[in-house]
């Protein structure tokens, strides 16, 4: 081995192992690489011990640089945290991420240019009066094209963009309505959407991004989102890839209000018919809720890397899937802590990694399943 070999070596070792806290070997991002894949992280800009803070702790930081390959803001990008009004843009906290992730040499993906949903609108536009006729419509797509142009322009660094996110609503497969479709049409504001995300990041991958899970329960939304890209498909739409959420649960089908049991074979025809149509897949927000699981750590561990594992092989087993990312990398910054707690009040494990920085046997389950990957291109 020559000596740019063994240093290329010895930087795939994360520094936290080699500082002993966790065994020795290559990070995630080496392992997916090898096989084709690109992993990484959610993160946010916010305070340690804020949520979805973590950027400003250090050994949280550590954690990324060791394992992340790329990096996605978890909030900052989204409408409500960029857009104050309808002339402002406060780019400040995801700049953070963004020069962060260039200063480690880890890409960035974008989340998202347009989450398609009255809820996560801000109230300013919830409640923005484009009147009616061509001209509310040319206003309310002059205000699309603009955000959408200015933002990819902010950001050359992204190569992977959720232009839209979680449009489709889960009860009947139906395209939301918001106040930009209101004016211009369900299919028009999302294609519009995308083909302004091509003219300015004509290299970018662009993504259709959303929840439909494999459990029992979630025919409806997965129907919906098939229509959806078939739709984008016969109108020649720009959509290179569907993001697959991948908010895990458990099986509990007994458990009131459980996730659902995995059903391996209509996901599978989910996959293939939207494979089958010439999009590539991305895992975009990979955690596990152990909400229903035994309140013991090491029996909830185990299950929670079980079903990671069974879940990423299977996804792994198409080739077209190209990048893995975890919605967060340590337990206490996870989204999860705050969204339908265990009823033991326990913390949640949901990550990878837990309160000590220390990896879980999640991790490995994610490891095994990049090294038993077949390689794509
Ligand atoms: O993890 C995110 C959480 O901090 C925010 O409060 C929430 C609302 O903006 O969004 C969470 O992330 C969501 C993502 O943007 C889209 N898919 C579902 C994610 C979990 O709710």
């Amino acid at each position: 081995m020559g000596l740019g070999a063994a240093a290329a070596a010895a930087s795939a070792v994360p520094a936290l192992a080699q500082a002993g806290e966790r065994p020795l070997g290559p990070s995630l991002s080496a392992l997916a690489k090898a096989k084709g894949v690109r992993f990484g992280s959610a993160v946010g800009a916010g305070k340690p011990g804020s949520l979805t803070g973590s950027l400003e702790d250090p050994r949280y930081r550590q954690v990324l640089i060791d394992e992340c390959g790329v990096l996605v803001p978890e909030n900052e990008l989204k409408w409500y945290a960029l857009r104050p009004d309808a002339k402002a843009f406060a780019f400040e906290r995801a700049d953070r991420i963004a020069a962060f992730a260039k200063a480690h040499d880890i890409a960035l993906r974008g989340h998202t240019l347009l989450w398609h949903h009255p809820k996560w609108f801000p109230a300013w536009l919830n409640h923005y009066d484009f009147g009616s006729g061509p001209a509310g419509k040319a206003e309310a797509q002059a205000m699309l094209v603009s955000h959408i142009a200015k933002v990819i322009k902010h950001y050359p660094q992204i190569d992977s963009w959720d232009v839209v996110n979680e449009t489709i609503d889960p009860q009947d497969g139906s395209i939301r309505r918001t106040v930009l479709s209101d004016v211009m049409g369900q299919e028009a504001t999302l294609d519009v959407a995308f083909q302004t995300a091509r003219a300015f990041a004509p290299k970018a991958r662009l993504v259709y991004n959303d929840y439909m899970g494999w459990e029992a329960g979630n025919e409806a939304h997965r129907a919906g989102v098939l229509k959806l890209l078939e739709g984008f498909r016969k109108r020649g739409t720009p959509v290179d890839a569907l993001g697959v959420q991948s908010h895990l649960g458990t099986e509990d089908p007994a458990a009131p209000g459980s996730l659902g049991r995995p059903q391996d074979k209509p996901w599978r025809a989910f996959l293939d018919e939207a494979t089958g149509m010439g999009y590539d897949l991305l895992i975009t927000e990979f955690d596990v809720n152990d909400r229903d699981l035994p309140g013991d750590v090491a029996t909830r561990d185990t299950a929670g890397a079980s079903v990671a594992k069974a879940y990423l092989d299977l996804m792994l087993d198409y080739r077209q899937t190209k990048e893995v990312l975890a919605w967060g990398m340590v337990d206490k910054y996870s989204w999860l802590q705050n969204f339908t707690p265990r009823k033991d009040g326990l913390p949640k494990r949901a990550t990878l990694y837990d309160d000590a920085y220390k990896p879980k046997p999640m991790r490995e389950a994610v490891a095994a399943a990049f090294r038993a990957a077949p390689v794509r291109t």
